[in-house]
């Protein structure tokens, strides 16, 4: 059989060094997937149990490994359902090329079975780049291109190939007028700032005499350099959500995470600087940075387009975070006086203790918060940890104490429910030596976690480490919304939107051949944790919690506080308990 323009585009990933592909069948790709069959070991075919989810894979290989994630789906409601995961990557800047079918091309525009205008729903979220191949010549072009550009411009991209297109003979471009002859490598660029602008930012910084640094996922190639610049500067270290790895929370001034999710630290520490320092971040809420023209700032980001877009910056450095904070370091003076830097470790040293009181502070039957206190001494060097949306990232973002050699990530910009239980597969997949822990609500985890523990459960002994542990926060709401709704509108829970059914989660973690771990009593919780994380294969940890205990912001405002207690005189169901729960918190 001659070479068809699917093992083409299959041998043109290799040559990318693309060898897994995150997906789910369909007749819109059957030639893709025969030639994926041909093409044997070169391939690791990996399958999702929904497209979306192999969607999410594809972001969290992509976040994991810092290389090109793929997936691939059937045309029409294939790829459709790609869409959610792919804005995720979109929305945290992850390189993931997208591969759909698509009807025959003499089909096109008949309003033909499954004939969804494919071009236009990806025109958005690959706006970077998505095209249609058309005709054989096209493919080498266009996959080169739907690689370099997802990479370069750390964004998805999309290849559209009509079913007949995939059988027909491969062919290389012609040599003639109107075609296109494209090559394969990319080589990762370290921008720097110009010198006067790296001067410039010097000044500033040796100007302030409280300097406070943001953190984000810029910066989680840079933890070396991010620490000796605070260290010279005296400065303390707030992360955003996707920075949570780029630098340890063992650290006595880093002041852990900032925002609606933040710590007490963060928040004083942006109210009281004079100086903001911001690497690698586009962290969202304006009115945790500090009050604007009350610091000076000054932002590293190596996309141009995300500078000074939360506060008005004084200096914007368009650079790689780890090259342009080397160039930076010689031009800053070490401030002699550290007594900004004292003021911030003793702030993050009470705000610890806070944690640990709040953590331990009883509930009924499980306080959330110790689920995730308990967990941090526990975690095994080298962990890959993921976080769901919900409450369950404000305890990931405030009590979790990460270490150097770590992973972690969630859905950042997006905080799409979902991505916690793919993303920790695509984990496991990249890093199959280390162990991986998700952690989930259950609203989460009845969404589609359930169904991809069918997926860890299908192909978890390929991994040579077979520590994955999923965590599902049991509250039997939907916390995190049934919170915003009395805190934020002053509303009591809706109960029709926000209650959820209980469920046997371990027994059907165990139906699947995994193990469960149901854990009802506090004292449980720890040695639960140990269990799982001593385990031969993949667990599921059933914590049954109590939705009552509230993830308050770290300082909750006059207007948020009056609404709450509204919501409380509206009867809300839970009232007695959320006051005692909230009251045990104020005074932790
Ligand atoms: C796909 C999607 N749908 C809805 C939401 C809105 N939302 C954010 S958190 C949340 C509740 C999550 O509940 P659960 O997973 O049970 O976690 P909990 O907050 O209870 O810990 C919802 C509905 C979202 N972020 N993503
Ligand atoms: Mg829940």
């Amino acid at each position: 059989m001659s070479v068809t323009v699917s093992d083409f585009l299959l041998q043109r990933l290799g040559e990318w060094g693309i060898t897994r592909i995150y997906g789910y069948p369909g007749d819109g790709i059957n030639g893709i997937l025969g030639a994926l069959n041909r093409a044997g070991d070169d391939f690791d075919f990996i399958q999702a149990r929904h497209e979306e989810m192999a969607a999410f894979m594809a972001c969290g290989h992509a976040k994991f490994t810092g290389q090109v994630g793929v997936c691939l789906a059937t045309s029409g409601p294939g790829a459709i359902h790609l869409l959610n995961g792919l804005y995720d990557a979109k929305l945290d800047h992850q390189p993931v090329v997208a591969i759909v079918g698509q009807q025959a091309r003499a089909a096109l525009g008949g309003s033909y079975q499954q004939e969804v205008d494919l071009v236009s729903l990806f025109k958005d979220v690959a706006s970077e780049y998505v095209e249609m191949v058309v005709t054989p010549q096209q493919m080498r072009h266009v996959v080169d291109r739907a690689v370099r550009i997802a990479r370069a411009q750390r964004a998805p991209t999309c290849i559209i190939v009509p079913n007949d297109l995939q059988e027909m003979p491969a062919q290389e471009p012609a040599r003639r007028h109107g075609t296109v002859h494209s090559g394969i490598g990319y080589a990762i660029a370290r921008p720097i700032p110009d010198a006067h602008e790296l001067q410039r930012a010097a000044d500033a910084l040796n100007a302030g005499k409280r300097v406070a640094m943001l953190v984000g996922a810029g910066a989680l190639h840079a933890t070396a350099e991010v620490l000796e610049i605070a260290d010279v500067l005296g400065a303390g270290i707030a992360k955003a959500l996707l920075g949570k790895a780029a630098v340890p929370d063992t650290l006595p001034f880093v002041t852990g995470s900032i925002g609606l999710l933040g710590t007490r630290p963060s928040y004083r520490m942006m109210m009281e600087c004079d100086t903001l320092l911001m690497v690698g971040s586009a962290f969202p809420y304006s009115e945790f940075l500090p009050p604007e023209g009350a610091a000076r700032g000054v932002q590293i980001d190596i996309d141009a387009r995300m500078l000074s877009i939360r506060y008005p910056m004084d200096v914007n450095l368009v650079g790689d975070s780890a090259s342009t904070l080397r160039l930076l370091r010689p031009l800053l003076k070490r401030k002699q006086d550290r007594g900004w830097r004292e003021k911030i470790e003793k702030d993050v040293a009470d705000w610890w203790k806070t944690l640990e009181a709040r953590a331990m502070t009883e509930a009924h039957p499980i306080n959330p918060q110790r689920v995730f206190w308990e967990l941090s001494p526990r975690l095994p060097d080298r962990a890959i940890l993921t976080c769901d949306s919900g409450s369950s990232a404000n305890w990931y973002a405030r009590d979790l104490k990460i270490r150097e050699g770590m992973m972690a990530s969630l859905s950042g910009g997006l905080a799409s429910m979902g991505a916690g239980v793919p993303y920790a597969i695509a984990a496991k997949f990249a890093h199959p030596e280390r162990p991986v822990i998700a952690l989930v609500g259950d609203g989460a985890f009845q969404m589609n976690g359930m169904n991809e523990m069918i997926t860890i459960a299908k192909y978890w002994r390929r991994w040579s480490d077979p520590r994955l542990v999923v965590m599902v926060l049991n509250n039997r709401d939907l916390n995190q919304v049934t919170w915003e709704q009395r805190v934020m509108e002053g509303d009591p829970k809706y109960e029709a939107s926000q209650d959820l059914p209980d469920y046997p989660y371990a027994r059907y973690a165990e139906g699947a051949g995994l193990r469960g771990i149901r854990v009802d009593r506090p004292e449980d919780v720890g040695p639960a944790w140990d269990a799982a994380l001593s385990s031969d294969r993949p667990t599921l940890l059933d914590i049954y919690t109590d939705p009552d205990v509230p993830p308050l912001p770290p300082h909750v405002s006059f207007k948020q506080a009056r609404q709450f207690a509204e919501s409380l005189l509206k009867r809300d169901a839970d009232t007695m308990g959320v006051i005692r729960a909230s009251l045990k918190e104020i005074f932790a």
